[in-house]
């Protein structure tokens, strides 16, 4: 087994020693996954406090539960070690050394952990995991227990766990009350999502299956163990498959025991046998642990050869950056269509898995320029749920599609109304329309980034179509112009406002891009767009009343409009001040506010205004943008993980340095430092792609249109050099960014490309590296 390298800090994150209290922090940290699935890092034994997981992209279940929850899915780790009787666990006995080690590089979390037993004798387990990323149905666990000072009885016992729920809500309890982390958990009213469908063995692997209740998915699993020597016996309960290894060590000897699961599920796109003779075939055909192993360290290299992100002269932050990339990396599925990213990727039951906004706006970006298979799968999810975003239109009253504020499975609106103690009343649900705009802008980036015109006259055009029908709906005569009332816009503190700003204004643009693309679909391609027309019942005046509608919508659209109102008397809002700050210089809720009692006054809890101007940056003049900036950025709390990373950006553009890498750094460390205290629940997955947005498009200026790459690096003073690579129309540019110059590289074969860097042009030949100066 590699034992963890202690080597090079940028690739790995380390925990040390043994912390309980920090134990549910790691396991979010931890977390192994492939975008298929994601398995957070808990001890393979467990321990009294433990949050342990594994997610299934796209396998949700409503029953037992007021909102469908992502279902915390059989757990593949399950494994006991006892030494003559006595269980090595943190609680049973001593633990003399701990140590785990997550390999970013390959996405494999190795532990070493030596446990004292009451006479005193020692034993280390080393265990070594992963999810494999060269094939999705496939997890492997590596387990060996040495015995360091005399010889004894080892029995290891690993199997597939079905007995899983989730977390449903926290019962109300005296105001302050705290549970320590042994309680915390325990107090949790939980949620059934699955039944026994079967289980026990054939020819030595062993087979549990299990279906969502209500969902009705079958999941099957499939376990192989393997050991040199040992006594082996195997068990089946309706709800487990476990496999036993009896072992007799010597003094410094280690015994082993490898295990491989194949995950199938009857949602699983396009595969058509039963997923009990997939999850089997997986194990046979995986050829042993180590065959999979280097399977996984190949694919993981691939991976890598396109997404690294290096800041030469700052390890802690290349550490961040690597961190956020692996996070998203094993978020994403580019092999299935019909899924996104749930607001915490597949590492925590943080809002129980649901889709939002984020995936179109802040984790797009990082996927289209460096894995641009993964960005076109996670835009298949919302044409895939697009039926159910016409339930969504239908049910408040209008045509066309409307998408959910958080969805999951289907599409259909699944956010609360409520908070989960019933006492505060969220309006996001009838109100955050803007995802819907969103959604439209994701299209349109990925579009014009990818130039593939497959998909925009394709699912992109029919989801453009159907919801400009549904803003055409929504919005009302006000006099001569329409207005959009009852909204909430990105900034989550206020609600049932008149005209958001941000919704305005990406509704017009919405509405233009969506006129445009008829166009063109009616000049370069008439069939289709006939097809697509007869499809949907697609009026030939419709697209006039598109642009009619945004031609009347109120929306700034003057490029020197001065500090826009966020919304209708907007300005007459209390201004309270933000007086204090936190140990990570962020802004506290000034005395007696909190999220719920922010409406009366202009505090953000995230950018909104300054949202739009990043997203339509060339919709608004510099001069513009600062005023803007400078307006709303002291009044914004940042309260959303999505906050930090977009001030940064947008800071960056209209020439704040300063504050821009202060926003970086509580955006790169959210996670790793716990920022918010919340880390447990699960990755701030949007935050990473922010994280990586700041750096590349930030510090990097990196900006790609239509008409190519742009490039205008401005490092930090503390970053020596900032590497990374985008992807751009089937080729790769490897970019090397210095504070005096910055250096290129076009990979792969074709014409030159030409970009622009510092504001002048620069051809690239491929495999020809060039040298710009800085002006
Ligand atoms: O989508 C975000 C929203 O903008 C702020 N609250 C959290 C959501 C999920 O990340």
């Amino acid at each position: 087994m590699n034992a963890p390298t202690r080597a090079d800090t940028t690739w790995s994150v380390v925990e040390d020693g043994w912390n309980p209290e920090r134990a549910n922090y790691f396991e979010t940290i931890f977390t192994v996954g492939n975008g298929r699935l994601g398995t957070r890092g808990s001890l393979e034994e467990r321990h009294t406090g433990a949050l342990p997981g594994t997610f299934v992209a796209g396998v949700y279940d409503a029953y037992d539960s007021p909102v469908i929850d992502l279902v915390n899915a059989p757990d593949w780790l399950d494994t006991e070690v006892f030494f003559d009787g006595v269980r090595l666990d943190t609680e049973s006995a001593r633990v003399v050394e701990h140590r785990r080690e997550l390999d970013l590089r390959c996405g494999v979390l190795h532990r070493e952990t030596v446990f004292e037993v009451p006479d005193g004798a020692r034993v280390r387990v080393r265990t070594e995991r992963f999810a494999s990323t060269a094939d999705r149905d496939l997890c492997c666990l590596r387990i060996e227990v040495s015995c360091l000072d005399r010889a004894g009885s080892v029995t290891v016992r690993t199997g597939v766990d079905g007995h899983r729920r989730n977390l449903e809500r926290l019962p109300t309890y005296r105001e302050a009350t705290a549970f320590g982390y042994e309680r915390k958990w325990d107090k949790w009213a939980r949620s059934t999502h699955l039944v026994s469908a079967g289980s026990g063995f054939v020819d030595g692997v062993g087979v549990l299956s299990s279906r969502t209740i209500d969902s009705g998915i079958e999941l099957a699993y499939a376990l192989a163990c393997t050991a040199e020597g040992g006594r082996r016996r195997q068990r089946s309960r309706h709800d487990a498959v476990e496999v036993e290894w009896g072992f007799q060590a010597g003094v410094g000897e280690t015994v082993r025991v490898d295990k491989l699961v194949g995950i199938a599920t009857s949602r699983d796109y396009r595969a058509l046998d039963p997923p009990r003779e997939r999850a089997v075939d997986t194990v046979v055909r995986a050829g042993g642990f180590d065959a999979a192993a280097a399977a996984n360290r190949a694919a993981w290299e691939r991976v890598w050869a396109e997404a690294d992100c290096e800041v030469v002269g700052n390890d802690r932050v290349t550490q961040a950056l690597r961190f956020a990339i692996y996070h998203l990396i094993i978020a994403a599925d580019p092999d299935d269509p019909t899924v996104s990213i749930g607001a915490k990727s597949l590492s925590g039951e943080g809002y129980r898995g649901h889709v939002f906004w984020d995936t179109e706006v802040m984790l797009l970006p990082f996927f289209l320029f460096t894995q641009p298979r993964a960005a076109r799968a996670l835009l298949g999810y919302r044409h895939h749920t697009l039926p159910g975003a016409r339930e969504v239109a239908a049910d408040n009253g209008t045509g066309g599609a409307r998408y959910a504020w958080e969805s999951a499975d289907t599409g259909r609106e699944e956010c609360p109304q409520y908070t989960p103690d019933g006492k505060d009343r969220f309006y996001t649900r009838e109100e955050e329309l803007h995802v819907t705009a969103d959604v439209a802008y994701a299209i349109m980036r990925y579009a014009s980034v990818t130039g593939d015109e497959d998909y925009l006259f394709g699912e992109g055009a029919e989801i453009l179509f159907e919801t400009a029908r549904f803003w055409v709906g929504r919005c009302e005569p006000d006099g001569d112009s329409l207005v959009i009332r009852t909204v909430m816009g990105p900034d989550e503190f206020h609600s049932h406002v008149d005209n958001n700003a941000f919704t305005n204004k990406l509704v017009h643009w919405h509405l233009h891009q969506a006129a445009e693309v008829y166009a063109r679909l009616a000049r370069e391609r008439p069939e289709r767009l006939r097809e697509l027309a007869d499809s949907i019942g697609l009026e030939d005046g419709e697209p006039g009343q598109w642009l009619a509608t945004a031609d009347r919508l109120r929306a700034p659209t003057d490029p020197d409009c001065g500090v826009i109102e966020q919304f209708d008397g907007y300005f007459e809002r209390e201004v309270v001040p933000i007086v204090e700050w936190d140990d990570n210089d962020m802004p506290l809720y000034p005395a007696g506010y909190n999220h719920f009692n922010c409406e009366t006054t202009s505090l953000l809890k995230q950018p909104d205004v300054v949202m739009l101007m990043h997203l339509l940056p060339d919709e608004y003049s510099v001069a513009t943008r600062r005023e803007n900036y400078e307006f709303y950025e002291q009044r914004t709390v940042h309260k959303s993980s999505l906050s930090p990373s977009i001030h940064a950006i947008v800071g960056l553009q209209v020439g704040d340095s300063r504050t821009a890498e202060r926003y970086f750094g509580r955006s790169a460390f959210v996670d790793l430092d716990d920022n918010q205290g919340n880390t447990e629940e699960g990755i701030h997955i949007a935050s990473a792609a922010g994280t990586w947005q700041v750096a590349t498009h930030g510090f990097g200026g990196f900006r790609a249109s239509a008409d190519g790459l742009h490039f205008a690096p401005a490092l930090p003073p503390s970053w020596e050099r900032l590497r990374f690579s985008v992807h751009w129309r089937g080729r790769t540019v490897r970019a090397d960014l210095g504070h005096r110059d910055a250096r290129f590289e076009l990979i792969g074969a074709g014409p030159a490309e030409q970009i622009e860097v510092w504001g002048s042009p620069v051809t690239l030949e491929p495999g020809t590296p060039v040298e710009v100066e800085a002006p």
